[in-house]
């Protein structure tokens, strides 16, 4: 047996989907346990999967579960993820060894879910937002692990920018230096998770999801390893007020300090207070635009399984 396979488990809908060269759609699972309290979570995240349907491909939701990693949760094991909050750990991809040989349950962070979605043979993944370089990271050194997959996997992640509790400026200079392109889709700005726009400017403005199909081929045919950021701006009638979210982050990140959170505790923090601050709207926020994203997500996957 490939040794790989003692501890890959693919869902029997999504293995046949990927075996038949239909498309599919990977999906985070640190986003349920970590990004959003029961039960909307679990609520959110088998919309998310529908709404993948609804546009033509085959959701997989990735976690590892006792120590398999499992690529394609059923109902029952998403609504535990969600239920166990929290208690699950995140995992990134450092931690992607213990977790297995502990057989424990990890909720799988972009960079994780980019590694086992590489490792099923899934070339598109649709999230909310992405980590990236924190605020005052010349300090603290606080770089999402989530870049550095991005440097190096090639699975096109499509999100809604970058959260302004990053340094969305130092972020692109990080993905520019590794080589990793952001694309805007139907914009030329970069966005920023609850607002359409940073201030920032996305790399190539591509207006619709066979465009960015074909650069996506174009470069994994060229042999250009590494994942691509497709940035979607929020829809305009769930985006927030820019001065509102500023406020909210500032006092946030002031918090943080000040209850001493770091490492891999503080995006958890950081969501969990602009959550509590902002009465629930930016929670509905972040509900719609991983909607959007999972729309756009299975558009993609639906070109891209024409081309590759
Ligand atoms: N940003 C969000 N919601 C999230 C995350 C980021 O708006 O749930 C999660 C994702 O799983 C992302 C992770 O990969 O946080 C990044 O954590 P860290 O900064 O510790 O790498
Ligand atoms: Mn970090």
């Amino acid at each position: 047996m490939h040794l790989l396979e003692k501890h890959l488990v693919i869902s029997t809908e999504v293995s046949t989907a990927l075996a038949e060269g239909r498309p599919v759609v990977a999906l985070e699972s640190t986003i349920i346990s970590h990004g959003m309290p029961y039960p909307k979570n679990v609520q959110t995240a088998l919309n998310v999967e529908q709404v993948i349907r609804d546009n033509g491909a085959i959701p997989a939701t990735i976690a590892i579960l006792q120590g398999k990693l499992v690529v394609g949760l059923n109902h029952q094991q998403i609504e535990h993820l969600g239920k166990e909050g929290s208690n699950v750990i995140k995992t990134s991809r450092r931690d992607i060894p213990f977790i297995v040989a502990a057989k424990k349950d990890g909720a799988t962070t972009v960079a994780s879910t980019m590694i086992l979605a590489q490792m099923a043979g899934i070339k598109v993944f649709a999230t909310g937002g992405i980590g990236g370089v924190h605020r005052q990271a010349e300090t603290s050194m606080d770089i999402s692990a989530d870049l550095q997959e991005l440097a190096n996997t090639s699975v096109a992640v499509v999100c809604a920018g970058v959260k302004s509790i990053l340094d969305i400026g130092l972020t692109l200079e990080y993905l520019e230096t590794y080589g990793v392109p952001v694309i805007g889709h139907q914009t030329s700005k970069m966005p920023a998770f609850y607002t359409r726009e940073s201030g920032f400017s996305v790399d190539y403005q591509l207006d619709n999801p066979s465009e960015i199909a074909q650069s996506l081929a174009a470069k994994w045919q060229l042999g250009l390893k590494g994942g691509v950021v497709i940035a979607n701006p929020i829809p305009a009638e769930h985006s927030m007020d820019e001065k509102l979210i500023e406020d909210t982050i500032n006092s946030a990140l002031q918090d943080m300090q000040d209850a001493g959170v770091s490492g891999k505790d503080s995006t958890p923090f950081l969501l969990a207070r602009i959550a509590k601050v902002t009465a629930g709207k930016s929670l509905e926020a972040n509900i719609q635009l991983v909607y959007n994203n999972a729309a756009l997500g299975a558009q993609i996957a639906v070109q891209l399984a024409k081309l590759l």
